[in-house]
């Protein structure tokens, strides 16, 4: 697919420079060792828990993987509490490993699970709780990890858009019992396709190391029921030059949203976030929520009109979860249940936001809008 030459997109990869990557491609070539565990594999995870100050992390194929092996790795049965307002591999994941997704409503400040509501959901059953640190909005994890402690209960965050996200400088994927990230071509930082799993011990990342490679320990024993999703060599080759600029793509980024809350400050009907203080964004999506009512216009009224000027925000996310065929008759998927995700999800619009917009982008898209 190409992308026409007018049409602003509501993202855009991360590309390292090619020639620096061939080189490095060259390395590839001559070494003949392509994937598991080759060497490009091993500088990428020590750069990136460096530059993540995170103890271990785990590379995959894709940020779904993770998910699924975060789960197997932990043993999570039963039923696991997460949010409907995400992408669908979150709730996927857990119908992979056979249990039963109890979705519970969103808090609007972050649009992150609502703890208020996580305790109603909690049955004999329950095991874990999957929440999702959407747009890179930190959850409110001190609440969420009291009622996981009261409860016995696992947390797996689904990190995907929180790559290089602080809160008063430590990382948010430190916390829980797993955090998973995605590195696909549309996030912050991207190896291409690729995510990560990041854990506190070194026994847990054997595990999961094994996980990820069918199971083995060694050359002839198998530990565990195993998937393959090891990250290959031109991927991580790719991953430790894009990590270098990451830092410089996620100001770029901070630069247009600081445009963005300019230009929208003051139009009524239209709400977006602010910085939260000590948190460390990465700016990794711009949502705006539309009031019709206020705003004189519907969501979908404004998404299509940006759409024919070849503006091209989305709706993320954009029918929950929830409604899908798979989970729709599932008692806690009820939008009744779930008011405020079936509200919010009627009135987001995702905003073009990547590091390569313009000046003149921005007034593109702002001109639109306001
Ligand atoms: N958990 C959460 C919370 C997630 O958001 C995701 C993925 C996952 C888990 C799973 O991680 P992965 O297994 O995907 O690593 C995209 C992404 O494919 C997906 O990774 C992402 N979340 C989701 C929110 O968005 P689409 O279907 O919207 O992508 P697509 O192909 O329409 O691309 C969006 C725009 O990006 C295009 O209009 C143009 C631009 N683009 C895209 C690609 C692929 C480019 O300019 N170049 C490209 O190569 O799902």
């Amino acid at each position: 697919m190409t992308i026409k030459k007018d049409t602003i997109t509501v993202t855009s990869p991360l590309l390292p420079d090619l020639d620096a990557f061939h080189a490095l491609l060259k390395e590839v070539w001559d070494s003949k060792w392509v994937t598991n565990n080759g060497s490009f594999h091993k500088r990428l995870e020590e750069a990136l828990c460096a530059y993540l100050k995170v103890p271990y992390i785990s590379l995959f194929t894709n940020g779904t993987l993770p998910l699924l092996t975060a789960l197997q790795a932990l043993r999570v049965t039963g039923e696991v509490i997460t949010t409907p307002y995400s992408f669908v591999a979150t709730t996927h994941a857990i119908w992979w490993n056979g249990c039963k997704p109890v979705f519970v409503d969103i808090d609007p400040s972050n649009c992150g699970i609502d703890p208020n509501m996580i305790e109603a959901a909690i049955t004999p059953r329950t095991t874990a709780i999957m929440p999702v640190h959407c747009y890179g909005k930190p959850c409110d994890m001190k609440r969420i990890h009291a009622i996981a402690d009261k409860y016995g209960l696992k947390v797996i965050y689904d990190a995907a858009h929180a790559f290089g996200v602080e809160v008063n400088g430590n990382s948010v994927l430190n916390q829980g019992d797993l955090a998973t990230l995605s590195f696909h071509a549309t996030k912050v930082y991207n190896t291409l396709e690729g995510g990560a799993l990041v854990m506190h011990d070194e026994q847990m990342k054997k595990r999961i190391d094994y996980l990820k490679n069918f199971g083995f320990a060694g050359e002839t024993k198998v530990v565990a029921p195993g998937i393959n999703s090891k990250m290959d060599e031109v991927r991580a080759a790719y991953g430790l030059l894009n990590l270098k600029q990451v830092d410089e793509a996620i100001e770029k980024r901070h630069q247009v949203a600081i445009r963005y809350r300019e230009a929208l400050r003051d139009v009524k009907g239209i709400r977006f976030f602010d910085d939260m203080p000590g948190v460390r964004h990465n700016y990794s999506y711009f949502p705006i929520f539309i009031d019709a009512e206020e705003y004189g216009m519907t969501r979908d009224e404004l998404y299509f009109k940006m759409k024919e000027q070849g503006v091209y925000g989305r709706r993320y996310f954009y029918p929950l979860i929830s409604t899908f065929s798979t989970y729709c008759g599932l008692p806690s998927a009820s939008p009744e249940n779930l008011p405020v995700a079936t509200r919010v999800a009627n009135e987001v619009i995702c905003l073009p936001m990547h590091h390569g917009l313009s000046e003149e982008d921005i007034s593109r898209i702002l001109e639109l809008i306001v």
